[in-house]
């Protein structure tokens, strides 16, 4: 093939229908995937998750191959690979000598960042596409966000029923209401578990990544043994199917709730395969809003559904490259504690941290209010750095890329960003965890006891969080009027809290980076 376009697509741009491959044809087109040392290292990512992008790519370059495109694919452990984009892209046009380079654009700022330095560097045309992937383009958030100063997902998300149609009954929601979150809060009730999933036993191609990344990444954080993850489109598809029939009914009523040792409960789980491209987000919203009109799943169930992805994940998206590069290292509490050993080792006293910890090393998942309300909320309360938590969150899940992780971290957990994103701190004491989960009856701590030895940790912390933001915070309207339950505690009663909390901090002991970070 003389001068074809080159084609570069990145593991987490495995869709067929990508912006830079829709519309060429196969005789002129080399398409190029890379693994590379720098993506799998510049955070030591869960074994896990390596192994899931690994293994996709893979297995999405043969279903290109038998598509019959040409596809130039760069293993890790090939002679002369240069472990990084930037450096694979050259090789590859000096192997190939394309007339030009069309990509769609990165997910991730950083690797923009390099990809931008391209038309510079080759001496061929080089084209960046937008990723449409996504409902809303960046431009669109940017209109969107413009002028205003509290940037609400709710809002957003009304602008998005009404681009998509989703759940709209003219230009008004269906049912009446545009968010029914009141009715997706439901406790636990005892027994609570879900239908099976299908879980996807390692093929020849997944096994071998398997071993590659125990050879090579061994030292990284988590758990091979129980790899079960989607990785082609038609086990995510397959995957996406049992959802919808046999979970998405409850899914809404137990969004909240937590179940020990129940690590998914009614939750899809397919942030991976749509994060990856196995998955159209758009299309699983619209199949929700069909089990919805067949009367297979409830309005709450389904607008919840919708909300998560066509809300939250286009808002977080849009947020992320509206606020980058700063909201890397957006600090406005001021929050200076190194992350806790236990983060990483799981071993603490704490039953709702130790399960979610588990869960996080045993499947490189955790359920969002796990994520936001145990592991997430213990890191607000005890004020720990922004940048050690986002590291964190960004290693040890299957479906991080910063683009996603850095919003939920930095804006909607930590109010690192001031509260652009959220309009109030996600705090919360020991009550709200036992409310919306069965963690506290079998833990060391006592939930009911507010100070002193055997409280539960959370419940000074929380009081303690609230006392030394009190300048920030009083004139919220969301949260200010916790001061006023506060003031009345009198001065000895907070001193107990406040010493309670001062006593517990001290015990904790931090973590060093080298997990998170190649030293
Ligand atoms: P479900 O509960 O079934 O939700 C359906 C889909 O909605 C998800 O698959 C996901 O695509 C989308 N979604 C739901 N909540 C969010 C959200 N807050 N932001 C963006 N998309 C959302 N999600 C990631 O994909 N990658 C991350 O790195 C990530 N980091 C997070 C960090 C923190 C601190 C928090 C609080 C949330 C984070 N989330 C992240 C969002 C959410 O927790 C996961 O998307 C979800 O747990 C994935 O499991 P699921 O597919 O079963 O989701
Ligand atoms: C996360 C990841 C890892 C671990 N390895 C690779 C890789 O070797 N090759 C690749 O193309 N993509 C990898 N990824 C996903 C990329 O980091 C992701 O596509 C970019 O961050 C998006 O900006
Ligand atoms: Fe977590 Fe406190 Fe409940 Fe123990 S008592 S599980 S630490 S919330």
């Amino acid at each position: 093939m003389s001068n074809p376009i080159l084609v570069p697509i990145l593991g987490d741009q495995l869709t067929r229908d990508l912006a830079s491959i829709r519309g060429r044809t196969k005789n002129d087109t080399v398409i190029l995937m890379m693994e590379v040392w720098d993506e799998a290292t510049y955070v030591k990512h869960h074994k896990q998750k390596i192994a899931l992008i690994f293994s996709a790519m893979r297995h999405f370059a043969q279903e290109l191959r038998d598509a019959g495109w040409q596809v130039d694919y760069v293993k890790l452990t090939d002679e002369g690979n240069s472990g990084s984009f930037t450096g694979e892209v050259a090789r590859a046009v000096e192997r190939h000598s394309p007339r030009a380079i069309h990509m769609v654009e990165a997910g991730e700022w950083r690797v923009q960042q390099a990809i931008d330095e391209w038309p510079d560097k080759f001496d061929c045309e080089v084209e960046i596409l937008p990723d449409d992937r996504f409902i809303a383009s960046k431009a669109e958030f940017r209109d969107w966000a413009e002028g205003r100063e509290a940037l609400r997902m709710e809002y957003f998300y009304r602008e998005m029923r009404r681009k998509t149609g989703l759940l709209m009954e003219g230009d008004k929601p269906v049912g009446g209401q545009w968010n029914l979150d009141a009715e997706n809060r439901k406790p636990p009730k005892d027994g609570l578990s879900a239908p099976e999933r299908p879980k996807f036993e390692p093929d020849e191609i997944t096994r071998a990544v398997i071993e590659l990344v125990e050879d090579r990444f061994g030292d990284h954080f988590g758990s091979l043994d129980r790899f079960e993850w989607p990785v082609t489109r038609d086990q995510a598809e397959e995957a996406a199917d049992t959802f919808f029939a046999d979970r998405l009914p409850d899914f809404g009523a137990y969004q909240d709730a937590m179940v020990h040792g129940e690590d998914d409960l009614f939750h899809s789980m397919l942030s991976t395969s749509i994060n990856l491209g196995l998955l159209d987000p758009l299309d699983l919203c619209q199949r929700a809003e069909k089990a919805y009109e067949d009367g297979h799943a409830p309005l709450n169930s389904v607008e919840g559904f919708i909300r998560q992805i066509i809300g939250w994940r286009e808002y977080v998206r849009g947020f992320y490259w509206h606020q980058m590069p700063g909201l890397q290292s957006a600090n406005k509490l001021n929050a200076q504690r190194g992350l806790p050993e236990f983060y990483w080792t799981g071993e603490t006293d704490m039953r709702c941290l130790a399960d979610c910890i588990r869960s996080t090393r045993d499947n490189a998942h955790a359920h969002h209010i796990q994520r936001l309300m145990v592991l997430g909320n213990f890191a607000l309360l005890a004020g720990v750095e922004p940048r050690a938590v986002q590291d964190w969150f960004l290693v040890v899940y299957a479906d991080a890329y910063e683009w996603v992780e850095l919003p939920n971290v930095a804006a909607m957990v930590l109010y690192a960003d001031g509260g652009k994103l959220a309009s109030k701190p996600y705090a919360a004491s020991g009550n709200y965890i036992n409310k919306m989960s069965n963690y506290c009856s079998d833990c060391a701590y006592s939930v009911s006891r507010k100070t002193g030895a055997g409280a539960c940790p959370f419940n000074a912390l929380y009081w303690h969080f609230m006392h030394r933001h009190r300048d920030r915070l009083e004139s919220n309207h969301r949260i200010g009027r916790i001061y006023s339950t506060w003031d009345r505690m009198g001065e000895e009663r907070q001193r107990e809290y406040l010493e309670s909390a001062e006593n517990f901090l001290v015990t904790l002991e931090p973590a060093g980076n080298e997990w998170a970070r190649n030293t």
